[in-house]
């Protein structure tokens, strides 16, 4: 059985959705990122020698890391099309779109708010830079189409739901992008969100 190695709110949820979305059977084990501990006292780094979440043990026993790669993989293998549409078509750029955009400049932008470290002046252009991605999002949002990419949910909207979620933690009102806000709110009524979020004790 595949097992996800996750840390409560952070971007594993996204795949933990994605497992539940495909519903497939996994373990979970929670890791201490600050420690480098897993829940069952094991070295992380000797799993994902990163230490970041998440990383995901495949049946083999393969550890497979990196949030995006993790999302198609459990799609495409599953041979999910609406989660994942067929690599090579404009639709599956565009989840690869949203995907990169939300890795390297949306998540990049939290970074600094989440460092015990970062003083206030680096917090403040921090949240101006969060907004300022917010609204590419928003704008995508804008036709009135309900996920990112159009009208399916894929794994892209598992992970920009997971990263626009943390905004009001760090200081940053969801109320001013209405369509990100419906979102989210779309994405946590799903069964598989509600199933992940539960499972990481977070409602
Ligand atoms: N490039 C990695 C980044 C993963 C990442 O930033 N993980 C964060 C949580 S969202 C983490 O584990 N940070 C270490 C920590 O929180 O101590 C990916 O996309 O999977």
């Amino acid at each position: 059985m595949m097992k996800l190695y996750y840390k409560p709110g952070a971007c594993s949820l996204a795949s933990h959705i994605v497992l539940h979305e495909l519903g497939l059977p996994h373990g979970v084990e929670k890791v201490d990122t600050a420690a480098k501990r897993t829940e069952s006292g094991q070295d992380y780094t000797s799993i994902n020698a990163k230490g970041v979440v998440p990383a995901l043990e495949l049946d083999g026993g393969e550890i497979l890391t990196e949030g995006p790669a993790i999302l198609q993989y459990l799609a495409d293998s599953a041979g999910n099309e609406a989660l994942a549409p067929k690599p090579g078509t404009i639709e599956r750029a565009r989840v690869q779109e949203v995907l990169n955009f939300t890795g390297t400049s949306l998540h990049a932008a939290f970074k600094p708010l989440f460092k015990p470290d970062s003083d206030e002046t680096v917090k403040a252009s921090a949240r101006e830079n969060v907004a300022s991605n917010m609204e590419w999002l928003e704008g995508l949002l804008s036709d009135g189409r309900p996920f990112l990419t159009g009208s399916n949910f894929t794994v892209a909207d598992a992970y920009a739901f997971v990263v626009a979620s943390w905004a009001p933690r760090v200081g940053v009102a969801l109320e001013r992008w209405p369509n990100i806000q419906l979102f989210v709110q779309r994405v946590a009524e799903r069964p598989a969100a509600a199933k992940a979020m539960k499972t990481e004790g977070l409602i």
